[in-house]
């Protein structure tokens, strides 16, 4: 069984990125042949800075040792050390379309009035596609903002392998069933995110306690007093997802133990007190983990000669179905 999925070295990762991402990576490394990436090329199609994207890459590699991943199980590697990447996204912008590309709500969202939009944000899901599509992936762990994402890459080998012979495996998406969308605390409404949230309404892993606890104290309620989920309780249902991933409780235990009527207040507090139980061992191997950059270069290293050595199949099938001559 194979299982690839990708993070953006972009901004501080933070709890959404954990409970749609980071804790069901560390589930599946158990169940096969894992691959993680830290995508780099994805990074450069919004306006960046390269000193911030460099050493952004080493705390995300450091932060996805921390959550659990473990180096002699998971393959753990900086995307532009693969030179595959690349390439496989120029040659499977051949079977991608314009106007399947112009339906993707994520390059809406980003690119809606910027005063610069590049091209690299219009074609990023052909790169994704690649990178997932060249590890021959079966399962892809990923939160429910990425859903379109990989249905577009499922597109892409369907396509290719129509159009130049049977040459990729059809991934599919492992979703968490709670936790797959956790929204902005401050406005619940949007998905919580360190690039396009609010500061305040989004909780950052390496956020001291007292940090973390001021958010989910003045976290957005709703009307009411009942502490139970519905679609007139986004800013609830939120929380009562957010101390779900924290505690392991179901839903419904939640809704049962605050029957009798605690209060929003009382019910703010122990999220928060969740949120900082389960974050603060996180942060201590974060920060151990970062002081040693020679260290995590090394491990990276090692990833990415086992990352290239996987994908040179397929590449190679790749240029040779579409009618390259080999050199
Ligand atoms: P950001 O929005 O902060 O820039 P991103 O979506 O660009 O983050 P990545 O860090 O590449 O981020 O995402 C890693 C994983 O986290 C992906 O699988 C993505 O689906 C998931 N994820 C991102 N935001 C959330 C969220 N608010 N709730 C649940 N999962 C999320
Ligand atoms: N687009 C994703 C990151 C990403 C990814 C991938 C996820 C790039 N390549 C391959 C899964 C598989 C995001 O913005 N979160």
């Amino acid at each position: 069984m194979r299982i690839l999925s990708g993070i953006q070295p972009t901004g501080d990762k933070h709890l959404g990125n954990y409970s749609g991402g980071f804790r069901q990576y560390v589930e599946t490394q158990e169940r096969g042949d894992a691959f993680f990436c830290i995508v780099d090329l994805h990074s450069i199609t919004v306006p960046y800075d390269p000193a911030a994207l460099r050493s952004s890459t080493l705390d995300l590699a450091a932060m996805l040792f921390a959550v659990g991943l473990d180096p002699q199980r998971s393959t753990v590697f900086v995307q532009s050390h693969v030179k595959a990447h690349a390439e496989s996204a120029w040659l499977l912008q051949a079977v991608a379309s314009y106007g399947q590309l112009g339906r993707m709500t994520q390059f809406k969202d980003k690119g809606e009035g910027k005063d610069f939009v590049s091209a690299g944000l219009f074609t990023y899901p052909v790169l994704m596609a690649g990178d997932i599509l060249l590890y021959q992936a079966d399962l892809v762990p990923i939160g429910d903002d990425q859903r379109q994402h990989l249905e577009l890459a499922r597109d892409v080998a369907q396509s290719f392998n129509s159009r130049f012979g049977e040459t990729f495996k059809l991934p599919e998406g492992v979703y968490p069933t709670v936790g797959a969308r956790i929204m902005d605390l401050q406005e619940p409404t949007r998905k919580m995110s360190t690039t396009n949230g609010t500061p305040q309404g989004t909780v950052r892993l390496i956020d001291e306690p007292d940090v973390i606890r001021k958010k989910f104290k003045t976290a957005v309620t709703d009307s009411g007093r009942e502490v139970r989920r519905g679609d007139d309780k986004p800013g609830i249902t939120n929380l009562i997802d957010i101390l779900s991933v924290a505690t392991g409780e179901t839903r419904e235990q939640i809704e049962a133990r605050y029957a009798d009527g605690a209060g929003y207040g009382q019910f703010k507090g122990d999220v928060g007190e969740a949120v900082v139980e389960l974050l603060t061992p996180i942060r201590e191997r974060y920060l151990l983990l970062r002081s040693d950059e020679a260290e995590l270069l090394r491990l990276l290293r090692t990833g990415a000669e086992k990352a290239t050595a996987t994908v040179e199949p397929t590449l190679r099938a790749l240029y040779d179905r579409m009618g390259f001559v080999q050199p």
